[in-house]
């Protein structure tokens, strides 16, 4: 078999999508998701000008060879515009044996480890009792896990407060958003006391400082959170810096997520070795796709790190599908981020996996089992869009 043709499609049915299809001479095609929120084109061009006429001719079972190649022979490495493309060239290549072989994904990554895949919803309100009210909803519909954003007193509107419920975008385009740390460590304790007293100790609790806290912040929260028991706390604080985890984990028995951003193993290398988190959100489309996660999430099992891959409305249904067959085989699975996509993005991108049982499937389909609808998408073309930015209350530019 060889690879014939690729192409790659930008879509917009309700937010932007970036998709890669790659097409074999004997019929078989293989689809690739590469959404870079706000920053869609690049990756795109990416592919279209600089991948794509190196992959002609080539055996696409040959995932390692070809991962290798665009990896290593750019001699530019890592950088999520590179990694998402060459992410979407390995998830397409993958869902391309899937199908040759007959077969769904999972299979080939060492078959079901688990019988579903445990998921965290999204519930966030404009203050505490509103926010209590909406993770009820998410345990009304089965979720065992729950994430839960508050806004916070005295500022405008923050991070994962939406006026949208269960369907919401979580880079809310629009104007600068304004932060305060000391108002926001005051608050987020509370909200999760009132959780805990309202649905007891089963639910998971889950939470997102989105990269806004230095690490002696982060120690804190972490310590107030403890009597709440989290599942996790994420992103407490930016990570370039890994050795900041340490300061952290000395103070706090909070679990500890990051790695969203990530987009190889080496900015997880000092976190996982040196045991300073307990849950890596890499995902296939940031990551660099299947192949690479598959050895991190075995480099990671050796250190009692386990995955949360992040799985926010801007990763497109592809990687979702993607990322479910990986989740349901590694054997260090931790919990899988489900944000529900909105009902224009499902259609464009019909799917095999489903939410049943409290968990998530990734269906039987041979490959990773999600399609792409060319002709509907073509009726939602590109919007611009940039994901918003942050700063303090006196003006000062901070992490978003
Ligand atoms: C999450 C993430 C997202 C990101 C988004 C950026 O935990 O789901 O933090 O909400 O902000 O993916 O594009
Ligand atoms: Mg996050």
């Amino acid at each position: 078999m060889k690879i014939k043709d690729a192409k790659v499609f930008v879509c917009s049915p309700g937010r932007n999508f970036v998709t890669l299809k790659i097409y074999t001479d004997e019929g078989i095609y293989g689809l690739g998701d590469c959404t870079l929120n706000g920053r869609e084109l690049a990756v795109a061009s990416y592919l279209t000008d600089h991948l794509i006429p190196c992959l002609i001719g080539r055996d696409p079972f040959q995932t390692e060879d070809i991962w290798q190649y665009l990896y290593r022979g750019a001699y530019w490495r890592k950088g999520p515009v590179t990694m998402s493309a060459i992410a979407a060239v390995d998830m397409a290549l993958w869902d391309i044996k899937g199908k040759a072989l007959n077969t769904p994904l999972y299979n080939l990554l060492g078959g079901k480890s688990r019988t579903g895949v445990m998921v965290y919803g999204h519930a966030n309100g404009r203050d505490i009792p509103e926010t209590v009210d909406e993770v009820g909803k998410f345990i009304e519909m089965g979720y065992l896990a729950v994430r839960a954003q508050s806004g916070v007193p005295g500022l405008p509107g923050t991070y994962g407060v939406s006026k949208d419920k269960m369907f919401y975008e979580p880079a809310e385009r629009g104007p600068e958003n304004v932060w305060c740390s000391e108002k926001y460590l005051l608050q987020a304790p509370k909200l999760f006391e009132a959780l805990r007293l309202r649905y007891g100790d089963d639910v998971h609790l889950l939470h997102d400082a989105h990269h806004r806290l230095t690490p002696i912040q982060a120690a804190r929260l972490g310590k107030d959170l403890e009597p709440f028991h989290l599942f996790w706390l994420e992103d407490a604080v930016t990570a370039e810096l890994q050795e900041g985890f340490r300061l952290i984990r000395q103070h706090t028995t909070t679990p500890l997520a990051v790695g969203e951003i990530f987009d190889t193993v080496w900015d997880a290398n000092l976190l996982i070795t040196e045991q300073l988190i307990d849950y890596l959100r890499m995902t296939v489309v940031r990551g660099g796709g299947i192949t690479p996660l598959k050895k991190i999430a075995a480099f990671a099992e050796m250190y009692h790190v386990q995955t949360g891959c992040h799985g926010a409305t801007d990763l497109s249904p592809v990687t979702m599908g993607a990322a479910l067959h990986f989740d349901i085989s590694v054997s260090n699975f931790g919990i899988q981020e489900y944000m529900r996509h909105a009902k224009e993005t499902d259609e464009v991108f019909p799917h095999a996996y489903f939410f049943k049982d409290s968990y998530l499937h990734p269906g039987e389909k041979p490959g990773h089992g999600v399609e792409y609808d060319e002709k509907l998408a073509a009726k939602f073309p590109y919007e611009r869009a940039y994901l918003p930015v942050n700063r303090k209350l006196d003006g000062t530019m901070w992490n978003w």
